[in-house]
């Protein structure tokens, strides 16, 4: 891993119900890095210390020495390709590398505007249609339970950014009501990333009667 001993320490602003933020603080933790986390709730994300951060104001958002970068999937591409001395998390064959940023693709869009959006509106009133969130979850677990059910990771034989960067909202899916019953290998693969070492589950939210 290369020496971080003149950097100083990399800062992830978070929430820890951030599924965004939970996938980040996965890599930082699998890959042994030292960091410290900066709870940033939405009083915190309206500052403009904080727009100074991500004029979006959305978290996460990683501080590296200089380096400030939002976007949880560029952060997971950046702390791979910068600490990940063994190029397991992101690897640079081409058509793994290509799976890879599909599953990216995914977790910004289907997984996004799926599970991700249901669990927000039933938790939070976040705005947004939780049965809208609940029809994309049910294509993409679908998608998921016969992708999985020949391979024990999304993109590779080993874990890589693209598991974590799918796991935490499919994990959370019954908190939007969406159940994960029928999807017995989106289950099985969940267990398998939460037997990585440095696994620590986001923390869990109630799950309404439907799901
Ligand atoms: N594309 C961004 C999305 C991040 C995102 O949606 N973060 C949410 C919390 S999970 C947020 O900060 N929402 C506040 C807002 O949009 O104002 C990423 O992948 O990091």
């Amino acid at each position: 891993m290369p020496d971080r001993s003149s950097q100083g320490t990399i800062v992830l602003h978070g929430t820890k119900l951030s599924g965004h933020a939970h996938r980040v603080e996965l890599l930082l933790r699998m890959l042994g890095l030292p960091y410290q986390y900066r709870d940033s709730p939405a009083s915190v994300r309206a500052t403009p210390e904080f727009r100074a951060l991500n004029p979006f104001g959305q978290i996460p958002v990683l501080q590296d020495g200089g380096l400030v970068l939002a976007d949880s999937n560029a952060i997971l591409v950046y702390l791979a390709k910068r600490y990940d001395t063994g190029g397991e998390w992101l690897p640079e064959e081409p058509v793994v590398a290509a799976q890879v940023q599909r599953w990216l693709s995914v977790a910004a869009g289907d997984v996004r505007f799926g599970p991700s959006l249901a669990r927000a509106v039933t938790l939070w009133g976040f705005p947004g249609n939780a049965a809208d969130g609940r029809r994309v979850a049910d294509a993409l677990l679908r998608f998921m339970e016969g992708h999985l059910a020949e391979r024990v990771f999304l993109a590779a034989e080993h874990p890589t950014v693209a598991d974590l960067a799918c796991c935490s909202y499919v994990a959370h899916a019954p908190e939007g009501g969406i159940s994960l019953a029928a999807y017995p290998a989106v289950r099985a693969w969940l267990q398998r990333i939460e037997a990585l070492p440095g696994f620590e589950p986001m923390p869990r939210s109630p799950v309404p009667a439907a799901a």
